[in-house]
């Protein structure tokens, strides 16, 4: 059915945004189109490189719809990649073929005078365009997330100028010079304000913010990089579209992830794979309500099965989500993994996880 943007009709993964805990909790995977799928690995050889398949409208729309045909997940999300935005800014990206993305590094404050948010237009307009052709193409019922990359995330991949395993050229440079990497980070943060309201004002219903690698900071650190410019993107995206639900994604943050959440202001949490479910559970909605005046005394918790459970399957991963459905009974809770799906899943294993989801009942 046709949906005109701003017209959809709300589906069961806006419904926990409301207070209301279903039966049947949604489900999302995060990385749900991808190299697990054949389907997707057809498009993305007929599209050439990873980037020409994001800044394609007709094929990045159709590899978002890919695990929506297959599975009907109750959201579907944009198929694009946090590193656009630095790519949009002038740091010009590339995805070598079996090594990931790779940056020409910004060593310093000197570097950023080349980054211009006024370039970002003509890439966003693109991915805005896949944004507008999904709205259309969706299910009335099947919600639309948009995203980005927190303003940490995105800048410890700009420094590195690759993914490194402990984002050491970032927090050097933090370290080293604050003021300087505090104005990559506001340029990071102005530009992603920008980029989320492009989506959705093309049509996107809920948006999440992936801060994969707050996990890396010490408190003080993860205050300056991962809660304030967080919080700053929450507040500008809730002064222009109070309506549109926000989760944030602070992976690794351990028991940072409570302060994390009564700061930013953020409606949703994603929990990564080693947040235990009795925190997400009881300990969330207790501490909430003791550390009281956010408003938000009930957030979404999302999460958070170990995506190699999903590879594994059979009664290990059964046993697993019945765990996690049976903890989170009664809460406002949306099915996810604990990180994206790895490429070596079976689809088939995502079918049964599916099914055993929507089996599932509150008992
Ligand atoms: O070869 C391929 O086809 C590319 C693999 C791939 C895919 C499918 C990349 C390269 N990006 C994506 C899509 C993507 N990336 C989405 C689309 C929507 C979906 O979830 O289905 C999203 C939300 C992302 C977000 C993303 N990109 C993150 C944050 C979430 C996370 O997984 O931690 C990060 C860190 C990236 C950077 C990135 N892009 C691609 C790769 C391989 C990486 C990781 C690099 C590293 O190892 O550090």
């Amino acid at each position: 059915m046709a949906v005109k943007p701003g017209t959809a009709p709300k589906g069961r993964l806006l419904q926990p945004f409301a207070g209301q805990s279903l039966a049947t909790p949604p489900i999302w995977l995060m990385r749900q189109a991808g190299r697990y799928l054949p389907e997707y690995r057809a498009v993305r050889a007929k599209a050439g490189g990873f980037l020409d398949l994001v800044y394609n409208p007709a094929l990045a729309a159709d590899v978002t719809l890919q695990p929506i045909r297959r599975y009907g997940f109750d959201a579907a999300i944009l198929f694009s990649d946090i590193l656009v935005v630095p790519d949009a800014l002038g740091q010009p990206l590339r995805f070598a073929e079996g090594e990931g993305p790779l940056l020409e590094p910004i060593g310093d404050v000197k570097n950023l005078s080349r980054l211009r948010a006024s370039a970002t237009r003509p890439k966003f307009q693109l991915v805005a365009e896949t944004v507008q052709r999904l709205r259309q193409d969706l299910p009335s019922e099947t919600a639309l997330i948009g995203f980005c990359g927190a303003p940490w995330t995105v800048a410890t991949y700009m420094v590195e100028g690759k993914g490194s395993k402990d984002q050491a050229a970032a927090r050097l440079w933090a370290y080293r010079d604050r003021d300087g990497f505090q104005k990559l980070i506001d340029l990071l943060v102005e530009v992603s304000i920008d980029y989320l309201t492009c989506q959705v004002e093309a049509g996107a219903d809920v948006l999440q913010i992936f801060d994969t690698w707050a996990g890396s900071l010490p408190d003080d650190e993860f205050d300056r990089w991962v809660v304030e410019p967080t919080k700053a993107i929450v507040a500008a995206m809730k002064e222009k579209h109070p309506d549109v639900p926000i989760v944030g994604f602070p992976r690794g943050a351990g028991g940072a992830a409570l302060w994390y959440v009564t700061e930013t202001g953020v409606d949703g949490l994603g929990c990564d794979t080693a947040m235990p479910p009795y925190m997400m559970g009881e300990a969330f909605d207790g501490e909430l309500r003791t550390f009281g005046p956010t408003g938000k005394e009930k957030i979404v918790i999302q999460g958070n099965l170990d995506p190699l459970l999903l590879v594994v399957g059979g009664p290990a991963m059964e046993e697993r989500v019945t765990e996690i459905l049976d903890l989170m009974a009664g809460k406002p809770f949306i099915f996810n993994l604990g990180h994206g799906i790895v490429p070596q899943t079976p689809p088939e294993n995502v079918a049964r996880l599916v099914e055993l989801v929507r089996a599932w009942k509150a008992g």
